[in-house]
């Protein structure tokens, strides 16, 4: 396997320890915060280890087809969990009530890709070199070596008990992998923004701006 930060290894060791989770997002969640969220809590579901989702703000309508299982919920307080993990979220007070919701804690993990971040855990993942803070999400769990997961659509369960199997279960996952690593070649390569306006990608870039800008694509973080 390609060489990955020992944090991931510090990171791993504190969730195995662990049986329940709180997977904390930003106040007015967006799509890689809620995206970050939904696929941690659902690798660690499928670990075993009970994980609910908290945010200040519920998740923008768009997303909410996501939130089939009731992952998210709004947080409260009095609750203790052995874990709780902060995800695309900078700073303590970003976290909004559901920062004033986690005190009861054993361990307190912070992943993270913006520069700001102020490292208030008791563990640290910040990587601003990735557009994403879903890239980090897939690392971990491609280390991990956990299956990616999606939720089970309500259309799906209400057609079968049975669990759906094959491609589709993934095809989530897959697309917004892939969208972080398509950010992720955007922000590293200089691009022929020509041949990426023909490609019908986009036209936000103009003949002269070289490289694509880095806060452009950081603008959905
Ligand atoms: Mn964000």
């Amino acid at each position: 396997m390609k060489s990955y930060p020992k944090i991931i290894d510090r990171i791993l060791d504190a969730i195995r320890g662990s049986k329940t989770f709180c997977v904390a997002g930003h106040v007015r969640p967006d799509g890689d915060c809620v995206g970050s969220q939904l696929g941690l809590a659902l690798a660690l579901r499928n670990e075993g280890k009970k994980a609910v989702c908290w945010n200040e703000d519920s998740i923008p309508q768009k997303y909410k087809f996501l939130n089939a299982d009731g992952l998210f919920q709004q947080p409260k307080r009095g609750m203790k969990f052995d874990c709780v993990i902060a995800t695309d979220c900078a700073s303590f007070e970003r976290l909004g009530s559901a920062g004033k919701c986690i005190l009861q804690r054993k361990v307190f993990i912070n992943i993270d890709h913006h520069e700001s971040n102020t490292r208030y855990a008791d563990v640290n993942w910040v990587s601003a070199r990735e557009p994403s803070c879903g890239e980090l999400i897939y690392r971990l769990l491609k280390v991990a070596r956990w299956p990616i997961t999606t939720p089970p659509y309500r259309r799906t369960r209400a057609r079968s008990n049975t669990p759906q199997r094959g491609p589709a279960r993934f095809t989530s996952a897959r697309n917004l992998s892939h969208a972080a690593r398509t950010s992720r070649k955007f922000a590293r390569r200089s691009i022929n923004p020509i041949r990426f306006r023909a490609r019908g990608c986009s036209n936000t870039f103009t003949a002269n701006s070289g490289s694509p800008p880095v806060t452009a694509l950081r603008g959905f973080g």
